[in-house]
């Protein structure tokens, strides 16, 4: 239960099928920068007069950042690297990219600690969420806002001095603002604002939803940030390079809905059917709506969002008449087979085989 509270060794994932971002060298060396982001931000010489929040702040890090499955830590690197003329690939700047992905791991971390409150939740990559640890609870915001600010200081201290600073700088900003401007939009549609309107469930508004809270963090943010790192500064090339990676984010989000219903808990490390519980805007339940007939639909009304097993139960139960498992395979190989044509639309100045890498990643995902 206590993971990290008690050790401050970092877990190894274990392996994952399927394809990679990168090698598995890359991802030890990846792992292998995490005790420097640490040191940086615990024991860099400052706040040397304050020790029990440097280890207090060490355990926060260890138990919340290093434990997923650092896809976008990752991406960060394996974009650079795809991005960066060979003469500049030099250990200094790959090292850079890799400090960079944990800036943006940082960030993830920060997000889910805070989402997790917000949206009750239980489990987060297999441990007890942060805020359901002994002796956290809501101060576990401080130790969030403590991650984020974290962001910035190794910004500061490995960056500063280079010409692509300022853009990344002010990149982590507009993401995190967007980030949260969607989970605004995710708040205001499920039961916390009560009472639950399923009216509101539309699709319009899922692609609002999604495309904020989601896609610019966890796409657009890291390719970007290599894009900084290598360069590549032509507005074009950027706005071909959103697009794609918005279209990406917005799959990906689909399949959290889905997997939120029907993944295996020990591998997504999360707890079943909490959208249900929440009266989450999931994609399963707008499709479900699209569907309903006025029978189906008042089970949906008097049973999504309630917090009862029973309840839950009954729109599992819908959602399997209705085909959704099916609707969601159909789906994702279609948009998979999309988002894979307009990777070759892709005219200049981007490798197509970063896309479609990325693609490799997360279709048919299980976690
Ligand atoms: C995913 O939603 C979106 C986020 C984690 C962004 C949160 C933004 C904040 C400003 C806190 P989700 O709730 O479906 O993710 P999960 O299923 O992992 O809880
Ligand atoms: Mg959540
Ligand atoms: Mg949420
Ligand atoms: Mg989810």
């Amino acid at each position: 239960n206590n993971r990290a509270l008690s050790t401050l060794q970092t877990k190894i994932a274990p392996a994952e099928k399927g394809v990679s971002l990168v090698s598995k060298d890359e991802s030890r060396e990846f792992m292998a920068i995490f005790p420097d982001i640490v040191r940086d931000l615990t024991d860099a010489g400052r706040h040397t007069d304050i020790p029990e929040v440097n280890k207090w702040y060490t355990k926060v890090l260890q138990y919340n950042v290093p434990n997923g499955k650092k896809n976008r830590g990752l991406a960060v690197v394996a974009a650079y690297k795809m991005l960066e003329e060979p003469e500049n690939l030099t250990p200094e700047n790959v090292r850079l990219a890799n400090i960079l992905g944990w800036c943006v791991e940082i960030l993830q971390a920060y997000l889910l600690m805070i989402d997790d409150v917000m949206d009750g939740s239980k489990m987060r990559r297999g441990a007890p969420c942060w805020y359901r640890n002994a002796g956290v609870g809501l101060n576990g915001i401080n130790d969030a806002l403590m991650l984020n600010e974290g962001i910035y200081v190794i910004l500061r201290k490995h960056f500063a001095h280079l010409p692509y600073y300022r853009d990344c700088v002010e990149l982590f900003h507009e993401v995190s603002m967007k980030t949260m401007m969607g989970q605004s939009l995710d708040m205001m549609t499920s039961n916390t604002s009560s009472p639950l309107n399923l009216d509101s469930f539309t699709m319009k508004r899922y692609n609002s939803i999604v495309k904020y809270k989601t896609a610019y963090y966890s796409f657009q943010l890291p390719v970007t940030l290599a894009m900084h790192m290598a360069g590549k500064n032509d507005p074009e090339i950027h706005r071909q390079a959103k697009t794609i990676l918005l279209e990406m984010g917005h799959f990906f989000q689909v399949q959290d809905d889905f997997l939120d219903c029907y993944g295996d808990q020990n591998v997504i490390g999360k707890t079943n059917a909490n959208d249900i519980y929440e009266g989450k805007c999931s994609w399963l339940v707008v499709v479900a709506l699209q569907r309903a007939t006025p029978e189906q639909r008042k089970i949906l009304d008097e049973n999504y969002g309630r917090p009862e097993p029973e309840a839950a139960q009954a729109v599992l139960k819908l959602f399997d008449q209705l085909g959704l498992p099916t609707t969601y395979a159909i789906y994702e190989e279609e948009t998979n087979n999309l988002i894979r044509t307009h990777i070759q639309q892709i005219s200049k100045g981007l490798p197509h085989n970063l896309f479609f890498k990325f693609m490799d990643k997360i279709y048919k995902r299980e976690s």
